[in-house]
């Protein structure tokens, strides 16, 4: 890193100012010069394909430039940092979100013209990076968005994975999963820091050893793999700064099996030491299911130990000792993947910085805050003890050594409550014993974030109630936001033009409370001409891909519904679905007349299921043997579709949100800890149709009851009606369009039977029967407003107005003042 005071790099740098120009005639000959020199292809002579890679590149220089003066700037003022550590990352593609974060998208739009190629057209070549499974993996990046944007001096730190998520192939509507070799064609976005590696131990053995005195533990390994970083760097809108997201990638050590090249086997030595890349080689694709795999554990150790080396090495860079630690260092744990940090910072305090026990855990217990994701107890990951002692002996040593401590503290608060112990208790005993990741998160952290209002409530109530009681101070919440830079700027141009103009300012894409100003003009004939036909245009964006993707038109005229998220029970695809066939039994029911009163629906439903889901997996199929028989039904021709949206990822998103009239948010209430997709979808003026859940409870606040078509069973009410069990009411249009599945209506009437089980009298457990009635009253109030066009566009300007609270800026903001505790720090230059 750079030297303080007026080294020779600040003198360079204070001559050239900014070193890369971005006039017209620059950027051609730089995109050229890329084609020829890194992409290798005649200037004469290149695709769209390789034009698109001699483009990034070209934006790559621009984005390293920032980056090295942002990393500068950080270095020289020394401020307290965030390490933001998450093991996913879903940033989708780059380039356009990174020229308009940089200001320089339409000086590109007319280089790029003038050498005869169209930006949008480039902008398609690009792949997503898919480093991570859902919501929790998109908000951290959205979350990196505007920690950049708002210049706080933060490092994100992950995993970089060979193979992404994988890739959904429907083929005869069944999901298929492919992997997804992101890599193949190189990464612009990524800077390879061959210089930047550490040593990451693993398995082995503990010993005693004797200093000056004192007795340490020393952790001899048996195994040790490189980690090589790889700097991802993050562009602030309306900013110079450029932050960094720094991802690990495995690398055989070169102490690897020196023994085994010794004893002469040097054929497995070669083996073996391939098979330590393996440990960043896929991202497991279950969200939610924990379950004890090797690989997945030291997936987590090695990028924790990785990062905690690299914090504590830059750390020491500018400080003798640790004492001013706590203050210039904020670890965020986003969720528990990377909670094995809170032992490693313990670890090389001990056994490294040798601190003592007090000094080490008074540090620790001023670093680390967590933020929790899920409501339901079953997502907690658990470690096998025997697994974590065999991978990570010392590891294990130091966290019954924490867990010793707490239960002694506890006993002396609560007394001898033995049943509470237990549940607080970091090791939980049974026939396999359990490492509760949560818990010593909890424990070792100063605060514990839900990310909605409610879902911090279920916490404080039920899943960590025993903490809350003990702790109440520790417990908070951020409910959650997505940046407007990618989900309306990037993704949304046309609308965003029409915000910019009725606003008279784009200020509003840093400064996102500006959006209510839209509520001044609500009723302006001239706004709602203009907001009409922004949406036109993206559905005929979204109608064409559905025509290329599966052969199918759609009318234009029709509703655009809209279910996408991934695949799970308690997202209630399943619901909508059902009342997909309900509409469909209905209007086949009709007469001429009626069905003139029909409202034509595009029923629009996309999602992953992972692996290993079998139930998720069958939904997807129902999705396709309904859609099948309505959209060949010529009796009904326009007024129903379904469409199944194949590989649903980042860049669809911004492809099928911008284009949706309504969107549906199903879940349980109680079920969705926050929900993002929902606050995309209302940015870009789509109407919701939800239960009230997760932070739909705070949109309601924010947008009116009178603007959102609300539906089921609230939060309080679930436990009662599930208590019912066979006694539960549920409508007779239920148990029909259930029946007709039974039946074999659409077929493979055998292979849904399970599914038809699962929602039947009491194991309908997410409550599908319970909730039909009222679902479709609100898709009915849906209809009626939909064919008040006035009324529907004034919702949509009012649904994108009130979306300002759920942008990630303000979430970032809170989170800097009061959980991190760190200032912006702006590099001007
Ligand atoms: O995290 C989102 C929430 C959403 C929640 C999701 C999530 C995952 O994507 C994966 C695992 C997990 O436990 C939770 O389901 O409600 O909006 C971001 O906080």
């Amino acid at each position: 890193e750079f030297g303080d005071g007026k080294g020779k790099a600040e003198r360079m740098f204070g001559l050239m100012d900014v070193f890369l120009k971005n006039d017209p005639i620059t950027l051609q000959k730089d995109i050229l010069d890329h084609v020829e020199f890194t992409v290798a292809k005649s200037r004469f002579n290149f695709d769209d394909f390789e034009a698109y890679q001699a483009l990034a590149h070209c934006v790559r220089d621009r984005l390293i430039e920032r980056w090295h003066d942002t990393q500068i700037h950080f270095s020289k003022k020394d401020p307290k940092r965030l390490y933001f550590l998450s093991l996913e990352f879903l940033m989708g593609r780059s380039l356009s979100n990174s020229v308009i974060n940089l200001g320089i998208r339409d000086q590109f739009a007319d280089a790029l013209s003038q050498l005869g190629f169209e930006f949008e057209v480039l902008a398609e070549q690009e792949g997503d990076a898919c480093l991570g499974n859902g919501g929790l993996a998109r908000l951290s990046a959205c979350q990196m968005d505007s920690l950049a944007t708002l210049d706080y001096p933060a490092i994100g730190y992950g995993l970089r994975y060979q193979y992404g998520l994988f890739r959904q192939v429907i083929l005869d509507g069944f999901q298929h999963e492919q992997p997804d070799y992101w890599l193949n064609f190189g990464n612009p976005w990524e800077i390879e820091r061959v210089h930047i590696t550490y040593t990451v131990k693993f398995y082995g053995t503990v010993t005693d050893e004797v200093l000056n005195g004192e007795k340490y533990k020393v952790w001899v390994p048996g195994e040790m793999v490189e980690a090589v970083a790889y700097d991802n760097p993050i562009p602030g809108y309306g900013t110079r700064n450029t932050i960094d997201l720094r991802l690990w990638a495995a690398k055989p050590s070169d102490q690897h099996d020196m023994e085994a090249y010794n004893t002469g086997d040097y054929v497995d030595a070669v083996v073996n030491r391939q098979r330590a890349e393996s440990i960043s080689s896929l991202l497991y694709p279950d969200d939610r299911s924990y379950q004890g795999k090797e690989l997945r554990l030291k997936q987590q150790y090695f990028f924790v130990s990785a990062s905690v080396q690299d914090i504590i090495r830059r750390f020491k860079d500018k400080h003798k000792n640790f004492d001013e630690f706590p203050e210039k260092v904020a670890l965020q744990l986003n969720d528990t993947h990377p909670s094995l940090a809170i032992a490693e910072v313990m670890r090389v305090l001990l056994d490294e910085e040798h601190l003592g026990r007090k000094r080490a855990w008074d540090i620790v217990c001023k670093i680390f805050s967590f933020t929790t994701h899920t409501v339901s107890t079953d997502a907690l990951e658990k470690i096998p003890v025997d697994l974590m002692g065999s991978l990570l002996p010392r590891h294990l040593q130091i966290i019954y050594d924490i867990n010793f401590n707490f239960m002694e503290e506890l006993k002396k608060m609560i007394g001898l409550d033995y049943d509470r112990l237990a549940r607080m208790s970091i090791v939980e005993e049974g026939a396999v014993k359990n490492i509760r990741m949560a818990n010593m998160s909890i424990i070792c952290s100063h605060t514990v974030n839900g990310v909605s209002r409610l879902h911090s409530e279920l916490l404080k109530t039920k899943l960590f109630k025993d903490f809350y009681e003990l702790w109440p101070h520790k417990f908070h919440y951020k409910t959650n936001g997505v940046t407007q830079r990618r989900w309306i700027v990037v993704s949304n141009p046309s609308l965003c033009a029409l915000i910019s103009k009725w606003l008279g300012t784009e200020a509003w894409i840093r400064d996102i409370d500006l959006l209510i100003g839209l509520r001044a003009h609500v009723t302006n004939a001239k706004l709602h001409q203009e907001w009409k036909m922004v949406k036109k245009v993206n559905k005929v964006r979204l109608a064409e891909y559905i025509e290329t993707m599966s052969g199918l038109k759609v009318s234009l005229d029709a509703m655009f519904d809209v279910q996408t998220k991934r695949m799970h029970e308690y997202k209630r695809q399943l619901l909508n679905i059902l009342g997909i066939i309900h509409r469909y039994d209905c209007i086949k029911n009709m007469n001429k007349n009626d069905r003139k009163k029909v409202v034509p629906r595009v029923c629009i439903i996309g999602g992953k299921a992972a692996p290993g889901y079998e139930m998720a997996k069958k939904i997807i199929k129902l999705c396709h043997v309904v859609g099948e028989k309505i959209n060949k039904d010529n009796d009904i021709g326009d007024l129903l579709k379904l469409v199944f949206i194949p590989d649903y990822n980042v860049s669809v998103a911004e492809l099928v949100i911008p284009g949706a009239d309504l969107s549906q948010h199903l879940s349980t209430a109680g079920h969705e800890a926050s929900g993002t997709s929902s606050m995309k979808y209302l940015m870009n003026g789509c109407l919701l149709l939800a239960t009230e859940d997760g932070s739909t409870i705070e949109m309601i606040e924010e947008i009116g009851k009178e603007n959102m078509f609300l539906f089921g069973a609230k939060v309080d009410e679930t436990a009662a009606l599930r208590e019912k069990g066979p006694a539960l009411k549920v409508p007779l249009q239920f148990l029909r369009v259930v029946r007709m599945i039974r039946d074999g209506h659409f077929g493979l009437k055998d292979y849904f039977q399970s599914l038809c089980d699962k929602i039947e009298g009491e194991n309908d457990y997410f409550l599908l029967g319970a909730d039909f009635a009222s679902y479709l009253e609100a898709q009915a109030a849906a209809d009626k407003a939909f064919v008040d066009e006035e009324r529907w566009t004034k919702m949509s300007i009012l649904s994108a107005a009130g979306s300002g609270r759920f942008s990630s800026d303000r979430t970032i903001q809170e989170y800097a003042e009061k959980t991190w505790r760190i200032q912006p720090c702006r590099c001007n230059s």
